[in-house]
């Protein structure tokens, strides 16, 4: 089979089979002008790897030629009988553990038609996400930062295969932000001032933060009710104003808020059973009983 016919099979498979409604292709390495986005802002004590990994993809791989990027739609409209405390991405079942099985399936797919080995890239690795989407036209770049697509807007996860056979690579998007400015106004952290993300101002940052919070930090979580993650810059934007359902069946099984009535009485090793499956349990208990807490204003500052 040909490289194009490969691509369409692929494409065809990953939208029938997979849920994947938006997969485009990037050849790799990474251009030679990488360095300059993946340095447009600073990485924060979350961000995987170095510099040079980053721009190596943290791959072990022998060769990689293609990156084949997969976009994992994960809006749900809002629950009617619940105010949701938790960012829209933690609702669902752990993105860590869904998109990683898809991408297996699209990697045994693709096996079938020309020999290659293939690497599953979510979120945890080197890569940077946003801009191998970005380079394989899955959407342009937010001011917000976020990757933005037409259709499913920027509440999507990037899942990614670099694989050892060349595939017809995608042009990035030709579009933009335009004039609007209105993630950076309404940015509780005023982290989006400058046209780098001020990590240590975001409240998604702060959220995850381990420890205790100084007071400008108390001041930013006060802010939104959310305990995990923050979705101001995102609700707020034009491109997130009509965005389907998602597409995929995991995404559906919606959780979105915790009580401290939920995690009270929990030892770590039962609250890490109770919500196995859910994105929020990275950063231990005590991070979102103290957020709660600061939310409740059961913390003085
Ligand atoms: C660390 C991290 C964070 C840190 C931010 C650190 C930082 N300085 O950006 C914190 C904890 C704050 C965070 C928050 C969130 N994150 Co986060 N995060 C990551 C992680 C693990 C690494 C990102 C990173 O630090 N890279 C280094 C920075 C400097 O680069 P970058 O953001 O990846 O990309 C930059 C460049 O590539 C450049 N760029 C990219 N393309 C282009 C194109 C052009 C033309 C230009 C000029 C520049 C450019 O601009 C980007 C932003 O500065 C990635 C997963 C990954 N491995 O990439 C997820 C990831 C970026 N996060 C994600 C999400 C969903 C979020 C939240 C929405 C979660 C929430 N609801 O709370 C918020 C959004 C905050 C925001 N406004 O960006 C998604 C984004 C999906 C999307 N559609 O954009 C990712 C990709 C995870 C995933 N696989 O789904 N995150
Ligand atoms: S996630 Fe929240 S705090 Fe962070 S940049 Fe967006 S609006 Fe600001
Ligand atoms: S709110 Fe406006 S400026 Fe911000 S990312 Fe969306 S379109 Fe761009």
């Amino acid at each position: 089979m040909t490289p194009i016919k490969i691509k369409e099979n692929l494409l065809t498979y990953a939208q029938k089979n997979l849920h994947i409604p938006a997969i485009g292709i990037a050849s790799w390495p990474l251009p030679n002008d990488a360095i300059q986005h993946i340095t447009s802002s600073e990485g924060c004590p979350f961000t995987p790897g170095t510099l040079a990994e980053r721009l190596q993809g943290g791959t072990q791989l022998t060769n990689p030629q293609t990156a084949i990027v997969c976009l994992f739609p994960y809006y749900l409209p809002e629950p009617q009988e619940t105010q949701p405390n938790l960012a829209r991405y933690a609702w669902t079942k752990d993105y860590h553990l869904v998109v990683p099985h898809y991408l297996d399936r699209l990697g045994q797919h693709l096996q079938k038609f020309t020999p290659c080995h293939y690497e599953i890239h979510c979120d945890t690795s080197p890569l940077t996400d946003r801009y191998i989407a970005y380079l394989a036209g899955l959407g342009f770049f937010g001011k917000n930062h976020s990757l933005i697509h037409p259709t499913w807007g920027s509440y999507t996860n990037i899942g990614t295969l670099l694989v050892t056979t060349k595939l017809p690579a995608d042009k990035p998007l030709d579009l933009s932000c335009g004039n609007c400015q209105s993630c950076i106004k309404a940015c509780p952290g005023q982290a989006l001032c400058n046209p780098e993300l001020n990590y240590a101002h975001c409240k998604s940052y702060i959220t995850q933060k381990k420890g205790v919070l100084a007071d400008d930090e108390i001041a930013i979580l006060r802010k939104t009710p959310l305990i995990w993650g923050c979705d101001v810059c995102q609700e707020i934007c034009p491109y997130n104003k009509h965005v389907p359902t998602t597409p995929i069946p995991e995404f559906q099984d919606s959780l979105s808020q915790l009580t401290t009535n939920d995690l009270e009485g929990l030892t770590n090793r039962t609250f890490k059973e109770k919500y196995a499956d859910r994105a929020f349990t990275w950063r231990g208990k005590s991070v979102l009983l103290r957020n709660l807490d600061i939310i409740n204003k059961k913390v003085q500052m």
